[in-house]
């Protein structure tokens, strides 16, 4: 069956590579890209058109004019952002995905990808090798949101009949495009402050161990579980899924084994502080291991290689 994709949210740090992804994967006459912000480079043949997921008749247009088989929802607020902006947050992350869900429904779209986060976790969660069905009390909107939200999708899985797929991202490590507004973020800003300053002031502190996967680890485990088959899942709420969990510390030590000179410090009393430290040191993903065949291929050095050789070719 010819495909027809639309990525809501298509210019954010996952959605930019995603785009590109499933552009090779099914056509770029295939993929429409969509995002409230204008891209900042769009290549000859690429379909962008502006949308804001909180305008339901405008999704609703894009549905009638692309009649998309698959849909991959990814604006969202993220956690520190989140913490800022509560309201809002909450109004994007919930109505934005209650918008696409009844939409999908009326026009019978065939595949959903709604990422969840390690987010869902929170302070009486356990801290290590953490469980996919485990106490979850997260205690920042955007968690409480992305609980709610893997609720949600699996309620519209039971009751309205629709095929959605999910992911507990971890943070996500990648070159192409910038993060905002993560608690995350620090993994991927400490590259680029290595090599255009030499130092970093990282807002985290040097042994806030978190789960984290490298962009191609990420999109391929994406485009893996959107290509299982229905039957070979047995969870319809969202996939724990990891890669490596490193601190501040450790993965400051590995850049110095390519850039001895970097130097790194630690702010005091950053807000994201609380928030990493709410969340899980590390993720149990075994239920993607044997539902779909998940399998990380980056560990932190080969990450740390890469993020660095291509920064220094491609960006800085
Ligand atoms: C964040 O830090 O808010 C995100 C996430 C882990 O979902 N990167």
């Amino acid at each position: 069956m010819k495909e027809s994709i639309i990525i809501i949210g298509a210019n954010g740090q996952i959605g930019t590579e995603l785009a590109t992804a499933l552009r090779e994967k099914f056509g770029i006459e295939n993929v429409v890209t969509s995002d409230i912000r204008e891209p900042q480079n769009l290549k000859d043949g690429e379909i962008f058109e502006t949308l804001n997921v909180l305008d339901k008749s405008a999704i609703e247009s894009l549905f009638q004019k692309y009649k998309p088989t698959q849909v991959y929802l990814l604006a969202a607020m993220l956690s520190a952002t989140g913490e800022i902006y509560p309201q809002k947050a909450w109004d994007l992350n919930m109505n934005g995905l209650l918008n696409v869900l009844d939409l999908a429904v009326e026009y019978k779209v065939s595949k959903i990808f709604w990422p969840s986060s390690i987010a869902v976790f929170g302070p009486h969660s356990p801290k290590t090798n953490t469980d996919q069905y485990c106490v979850m009390d997260p205690n920042t909107i955007y968690g409480i949101s992305k609980l709610a939200g893997e609720r949600l999708v699996e309620w519209y899985q039971e009751n309205r009949g629709l095929d959605i797929r999910s992911i507990r991202y971890p943070g996500i490590i990648s070159w192409k495009a910038e993060p905002g507004g993560g608690t995350t973020d620090y993994a991927v800003h400490i590259f680029y402050d290595a090599l255009k300053k030499g130092t970093y002031e990282c807002f985290l502190s040097e042994d806030t161990a978190l789960p984290m996967l490298y962009m191609d680890d990420a999109i391929r485990g994406t485009l893996q579980l959107m290509d299982a088959t229905k039957e070979s899942l047995t969870i319809r709420s969202s996939y724990n899924l990891t890669g490596v969990s490193f601190t501040p510390k450790e993965l400051a030590e590995e850049i110095k084994k390519i850039l001895p000179n970097f130097t790194i410090t630690y702010s005091e009393n950053d807000p994201r502080q609380a928030i990493a430290d709410s969340w899980p040191a590390s993720i149990e993903d075994s239920p993607a291991r044997a539902d779909w065949n998940w399998k990380p291929a980056f560990d932190l050095a080969k990450l740390t290689v890469d993020m660095i050789e291509n920064l220094k070719t491609n960006k800085i």
